[in-house]
């Protein structure tokens, strides 16, 4: 007979593991996704060039982040991020935020003179997706 104690200690780790799940408020915040998306295009409609310190909000899809804006050095920003027809996710800083449609997920920014942030796409999306990237200089 096999010794079933070894089993189910190993079974019960596992599902106790932090890692395998993912809290669900690191999805980020619940929205209307066409809502979202009016705002993302109304706003692109304003601000092609320089973007006022404050919130952008930002559509994440094949194979690039929409719209493509200037930062002002010294200026905040909060990006407001969503993926808009499959699942991609963001990289910055060091740190990584998964992206679904109908959820929004915050990057606060504020671009020093001469700062390169990159934000790229860290979840394969499609043959495009190395060219998935925003850079702020
Ligand atoms: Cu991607």
């Amino acid at each position: 007979m096999i010794n079933a104690l070894p089993i189910a200690a190993f079974v019960v780790l596992a599902l106790l593991w932090p890692g395998w799940r993912q809290p669900e408020d690191d999805l980020g915040e619940v929205v209307e996704a066409t809502a979202f998306t009016a705002r993302v295009h109304a706003y692109a409609g304003l601000y092609s060039e320089d973007a006022p310190a404050g919130e952008i909000p930002m559509l994440v899809r094949r194979f690039e982040f929409y719209p493509a804006v200037r930062l002002q050095a010294g200026q905040s920003y909060r990006l407001l991020l969503m993926a808009e027809d499959s699942v991609h996710s963001v990289a910055v800083n060091g740190h990584e935020m998964l992206l679904m449609p109908g959820r929004v997920q915050a990057v606060e920014i504020t671009p020093q003179p001469g700062d390169e942030v990159e934000l790229r796409c860290n979840e394969y999306c499609g043959l495009g997706h190395n060219r998935m990237r925003l850079k702020v200089y």
